[in-house]
């Protein structure tokens, strides 16, 4: 036979026998209905470590994305950012779409649904308020998500007291005890089984998160076309109208969003403070001008080219190329505003300056630290601090 038809069919074989195969073990299936991608990835991991516990397969979710002007959101199937096979690594998975079609039918027939949530949700519509329930689909993203695989739920079942914290006790056997794979073949949470930001125990699982193929062409391709040759710098900006009304909260918070990545989860490593959420323009071009100098003296034969910005609203393009011409650095960003695209290219910057209280920052931080590259956040640590510790350090 043909090679080619050979692989063809061994391809084939391979995708039927996963597709029928089912886990007496059970499933596990969530919708990544808080926040936006950064949130999400943080809840994904620990999904990943609640399911690979708990022992049950993962049921891949699509990534739940909000365009401008559309009521509804849209869901992105999960292996167009991710390789499924590396996640096959750690866990049992399977993407949501090939479980509804090849496995819901008989393992999750329609009048078995039943949506999990710790406590009743009051529900959005005053006919439906009387009944305890999850109301799993009411709003958005929970209705648009489920209705995207035309799941519905026939009852609800609340889990309270248990909880998603595996590492700390013996919660895991809890939920194997109170629901059986036998009994419960699915296990289909409203929520992501997780806490936001991600565990610390969990961080370390991103090193199951590879980007696809598509992506990684995309990103070998910006760099290899778009960029000098030579060591680059990414950094994220995050200073949309959205991330300055966030930062407002820093003064009555210890942390904020992805702060522990820095700060500690404890804040043994400091408190938070204004500029460590939103840095100021001459602060930011300080920093940059600053780690240029320090990778030239450190590593004279890989000195810093170029410069890959990403960000969510100012680029900063003018004021960076500007401060940064006499020292022979070019400054760049894509073309369109592709945030996945952003996120791979500073995966795989030499050097990466990113904002500790942004998770969409810290997406970054984990797949950098999971690979041993280096990472700063903006003002951290506290420029007095820093320069107390200089000072400390020259006497
Ligand atoms: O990812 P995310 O939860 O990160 O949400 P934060 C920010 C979204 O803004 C991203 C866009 O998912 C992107 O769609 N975005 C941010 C960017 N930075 C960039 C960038 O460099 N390039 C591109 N192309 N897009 C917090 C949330 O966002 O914002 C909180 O965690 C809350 O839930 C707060 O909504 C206001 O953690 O930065």
């Amino acid at each position: 036979m043909h090679v080619f038809l050979k692989i063809v069919l061994f391809g084939l074989l391979i995708s039927c026998n996963n597709a029928s195969a089912v886990d007496p073990n059970g499933y596990l299936a969530y919708c990544p209905c808080m926040g936006r991608f950064g949130n999400q990835a943080d809840h994904f991991l620990g999904a990943l470590a609640f399911a690979k516990a708990i022992n049950r397969t993962l049921i891949l979710p699509p990534w739940v994305e909000y365009r401008k002007g559309e009521i509804r959101s849209t869901q992105v199937p999960f292996d167009t950012y991710f390789q499924v096979e590396a996640l096959g690594e750690f866990h049992r998975v399977i993407l949501m779409s090939d479980f509804m079609q090849h496995l819901a039918p008989t393992v999750w027939p329609a009048s078995k649904r039943i949506s999990f949530c710790y406590m009743e949700r009051k529900s959005l519509s005053p006919s439906k308020a009387s009944k305890a329930d999850c109301h799993a689909k009411d709003g958005n993203p929970f209705g648009p998500f489920w209705d995207t695989y035309n799941i519905s739920f026939v009852s609800s079942k609340f889990y309270s007291p248990l909880n998603f914290d595996v590492h700390h006790s013996t919660m895991a056997s809890k939920w194997q005890e109170q629901f059986p794979a036998a009994e419960w073949p699915v296990i289909p949470f409203t929520g992501a089984p997780a806490s936001f930001p991600v565990q610390s125990e969990n961080r370390d699982l991103h090193r199951y998160l590879r980007w696809s193929n598509t992506y990684e062409e995309m990103k070998r391709a910006f760099i290899k076309n778009k960029l000098p040759r030579g060591a680059f710098i990414g950094i994220h900006l995050r200073n949309g109208i959205d991330w300055v009304r966030a930062c407002e909260h820093v003064r009555d918070s210890q942390q904020l969003f992805a702060s522990p990545q820095c700060l500690g989860y404890n804040n043994e490593r400091g408190s938070l403070y204004f500029e460590l959420c939103l840095p100021s323009k001459e602060l930011i071009i300080r920093q940059i001008k600053r780690l240029i100098k320090s990778v030239k003296q450190s590593n004279p034969k890989n000195e810093i080219r170029s410069i890959f910005v990403a960000a969510d609203a100012n680029h900063m393009l003018s004021e960076l190329n500007t401060a940064l011409s006499r020292m022979n650095v070019t400054v760049h960003k894509l073309n369109n505003d592709v945030p996945h695209l952003d996120l791979a290219i500073l995966g795989s910057s030499n050097h990466f300056i990113g904002n500790c209280v942004s998770s969409f920052s810290a997406f970054v931080k984990r797949e950098r630290d999971v690979k041993g590259l280096p990472s700063y956040f903006w003002a951290y640590p506290k420029e007095k601090e820093r320069q107390h510790v200089r000072v400390h350090e020259e006497l």
